[in-house]
Order: structure tokens, then sequence, then C-alpha cells
């Protein structure tokens, strides 16, 4: 069983590539929910809604999120009667956050909400939130501490980011079988996603980092940096303000201590010896998933490298 590690957008485009080269039903991601939030008095999970979109190839592509032709005319009558018109929340996609906070409120696990989607939509590739319990990630600005949506959607990334902070995270307990899982892993591959508030958060629950480091599964994650910058999203303010070098050096250093190697772009190909120093092993390819090919190339030289494990000494 490979286990993923996952954000959103980029994650679940990573996973499209994995879903060529290895059966699906193989395939456990891990979702981040540190971008979960309320509104309109709705539970709204954007990264677990990103990535079982996606599987289901329901997912407005150009965007990368949405339901594709999706409509908004809840959301236009939402604003017209003076709720938040911030969030663009199209009238599908109200269906997935009306659904999820029914079960919830009647008792289910967002685990439970989870498996229900997928199984609904068709997703073979099983589903997890990082946990059942809320840990929304916020950011601390000038302006004082925001929800990361708030900080990123609203006021488009422009506040200069003192802090991150995933609030909860202390008495956070990983998903039902998230530990298990990590141990009984044959892989473990952390998604190109932003290293601070998409896989941050992941790695914080207590107990996760600790069953990956006692994991014999290899570790793996694929840059989400190339050329000193994300593809897309507010990665290189939020390194910057954890102190890390906006690269895929920086990447490395991220996750410290949990990596056996690295996917970086053919773009920072003389990175590679300055990490290997770090004590991993790398491998340079195209890391842009422009489309299908190049998705199904990344996942297949990621799972290479993993089993690119040094001789048993
Ligand atoms: N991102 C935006 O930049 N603007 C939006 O209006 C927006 C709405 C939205 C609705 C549902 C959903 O699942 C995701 C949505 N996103 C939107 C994407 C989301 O903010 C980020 O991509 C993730 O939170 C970061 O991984």
């Amino acid at each position: 069983m490979i286990l993923v590690l996952a954000g959103g957008v980029g994650a679940a485009r990573f996973i499209e590539g994995l879903v060529q080269v290895v059966p699906p039903e193989s395939i456990t991601a891990v979702v981040n929910t540190g971008d979960d939030m309320e509104l309109h008095g709705l539970k709204i999970s954007p990264d677990l809604d990103i990535v079982t979109c996606t599987l289901a190839d329901l997912i407005d592509r150009q965007q990368g999120w949405g339901i594709i032709g999706d409509t908004d005319a809840c959301m236009s009558w939402l604003v017209k009667l003076g709720g938040p018109g911030w969030f663009k929340l199209g009238d599908r996609d109200l269906a997935l956050h009306i659904r999820r906070t029914a079960m919830l409120r009647a008792g289910a696990t967002l685990s439970e909400v989870v498996e229900s989607f997928r199984q609904s939509l068709g997703v073979a590739v099983k589903i997890m939130p990082m946990s059942d319990d809320p840990v929304p990630t916020y950011i601390l600005t000038d302006l004082g501490e925001m929800h990361f949506e708030e900080y990123f959607v609203r006021r488009h990334a422009q506040d200069a980011v003192r802090g991150v902070r995933y609030v909860g995270i202390e008495t956070a307990r990983p998903a039902p079988g998230l530990l298990e899982l990590i141990a009984a892993a044959e892989t473990i591959l952390i998604a190109p996603s932003n290293p601070v508030v998409s896989i941050g958060p992941i790695l914080a629950i207590p107990g996760v980092r600790a069953a990956i480091v006692a994991s014999p599964a290899p570790v793996i994650t694929v840059s989400p940096i190339i050329g000193g910058a994300p593809l897309k999203g507010p990665a290189a303010p939020l390194m910057r303000a954890m102190g890390l070098e906006v690269s895929a050096v920086g990447v490395a250093r991220a996750y410290a201590g949990l990596l056996d190697g690295i996917v970086i772009d053919q773009v920072d190909v003389a990175l590679a010896a300055q990490i290997e120093s770090l004590g991993m092993r790398v491998a340079v390819t195209d890391t842009i998933m422009r489309g299908p090919v190049e998705k199904a190339n990344l996942a297949w030289v990621a799972l290479q490298l993993a089993e690119a494990r040094p001789a048993a000494v």
C-alpha cells in the first residue's frame, strides 16, 4: 500500500499520475484539513473536496477546485441576502458542504463523511482526513490572526506573514487507522503540496511524524518549488516566514529527518548535490504536471526513487 500525504490541487494531480502507474486500490491519500472552515453555516473541507472530486474527474480543471461546469445561482442569492461572497461555492459544490454538514450534525465523523463521498462519487483511491478533530490553520499578520483561507483567498495573500498556527494541534488525534497505515505502508509519498500549510499540519498531528520515522517504508517527496517559486499558491511567503529558503533545498529541509529521497525539477538540477549532502537521494525530471503523461512520469520517477534504496549493508 502506498500512502500519500496530500494537500489540494498539486497533490490531486500527482495522485492522478500514480493511478496510471499502480492500482488505485493500492493508494491511500491522507489529506490536510487545516484549510477547513465554516461559512454560510456549512462545514467546508477544501483539500478533501479537491482530492475527491479530482479523482472522480468532476473537478474544474482550469481552476483546480470546484465542480466542472458548475453554476453560481445559489452563491449570487447568498450574496444578495447579505452572505459573504469571497469564497466561491458553486451550486453542485454546495451540495458537498450541505451533505457534509448534515452528516456531521447527525454524529458522523469526518472520516465517515469522506468515505461516504468517495463511494458515492466512485473513487477507487482510498481517502482519509489527517484527523477527525478540527485543526484550522491560522496565519498571524500585522492585522492579527486570520484563517488561512481569509489570508489566501479573501485577502489574496497580501499580508506579511508573521507566523503560522495549527489551532488545536496539541490535542488533535490522527484519523482512525492512520498510524497503522503509516506502519504498514510499503512506500510513503509526500505530494507536491505547500510544505507549511498543506503538509505541515499533517506532520504536526501528534504521533504522525514519529510513526513515519519508525516506519520501514521509504519516504519520498516531490518538490512543489520549481526554480525558486511554486507554480501556484502562497508557498513562498509561508516558507520564508518559517525560515525556509524558497527552493527545492528548502523543501528538503522542511521534511528534515523524514526523507529518503526527493524529486526535483530539471531547472533545479544544480541543487542536486547540495540536497544529496543533506542525506537523501535526488531524482531530476520534468515535474510540471501539464497533462496525463507528465503526471504518470512524475509518479513513476517518485516510485523508482523509493525503490532505489541503497543495498542493505
Ligand atoms: N480558491 C480561491 O482562490 N478562490 C475561491 O473562491 C475558492 C473557492 C473554493 C471552493 C471550494 C474548494 O474546495 C476550494 C476553493 N478554493 C478557492 C481553493 C482553496 O482555497 C485552495 O486551493 C486550498 O484551500 C489550498 O489547497
